[in-house]
């Protein structure tokens, strides 16, 4: 028995944290074993690759440098906690995974899909997540309610371009793979992306 993997991703303050903690509960309330984790991070070394990744006090990496870091970073939490959690059946929910490599590294920093998918190839074999849940907004909302919780991260402090690219690089790919992406609007207020979520999720255990 192999349990499901659903990575949650969007922009900067799109809710994606808030969304997993909500699809946890619901899960946990049907019975299913969760394990919560996120990326960049999920392991001590994996988090200390974040730390770094985001600091505004250290020096910053160049484009190959980060991309080479969230592959680092991924490698580790894959090898240690996703895949035993999957294999145990548990259902992992993930906070960004490598849609956002695609979406940041590719789209936002201009770093090739082709470069990105050799390395997705070594680091995960043929692992993907079996569902992405794409939370989708203009950028604008979701940098005000990151300014509004206080001093902005690295990624955080790049002009709006980059973050239009980012969120076009995500539709882009769920134009692309629409068997595993499911886009919600994230725009809307918390009580409609809760509805959208639980619409998912009914749809996970008819299919079932
Ligand atoms: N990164 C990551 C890469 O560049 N490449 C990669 O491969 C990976 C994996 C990680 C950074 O790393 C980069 C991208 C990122 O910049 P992060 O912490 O995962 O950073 O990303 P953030 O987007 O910064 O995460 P946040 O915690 O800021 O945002 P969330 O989780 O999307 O939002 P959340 O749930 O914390 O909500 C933010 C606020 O909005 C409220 C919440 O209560 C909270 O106050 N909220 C709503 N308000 C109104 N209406 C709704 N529908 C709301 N939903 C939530």
């Amino acid at each position: 028995m192999t349990g499901r993997f659903i990575t949650i991703e969007g922009g900067e303050g799109a809710g994606k944290s808030t969304a997993q903690t909500f699809l946890a509960e619901k899960l946990t309330a049907q019975g299913i074993s969760v394990l919560q984790t996120r990326e960049p991070g999920g392991t001590p070394l994996a988090e200390a690759i974040r730390h770094n990744l985001l600091s505004v006090d250290e020096e910053a990496p160049v484009e190959m440098t980060e991309l080479l870091l969230v592959f680092a970073a991924r490698a580790q939490h894959l090898t240690k906690v996703i895949e035993p959690a999957l294999n145990q059946g548990q259902w992992v929910l993930c906070d960004r995974f490598t849609d956002a490599t695609y979406a940041y590294q590719g789209a936002g920093r201009g770093l090739s899909a082709e470069l990105i998918g050799k390395l997705e190839s070594l680091v995960q074999g043929g692992r993907v997540p079996d569902t992405v849940i794409l939370l989708d907004m203009p950028p604008e909302i979701g940098m005000a309610r990151a300014r509004a919780r206080g001093a902005l991260d690295r990624f955080e402090q790049e002009e709006q371009a980059f973050f239009e690219r980012v969120r076009q690089g995500y539709l882009d790919r769920a134009a692309r793979f629409p068997d595993r992406y499911i886009v919600v609007d994230a725009a809307q207020h918390l009580g409609g992306v809760q509805k959208s979520l639980e619409a998912v999720m009914k749809r996970w255990f008819t299919d079932a």
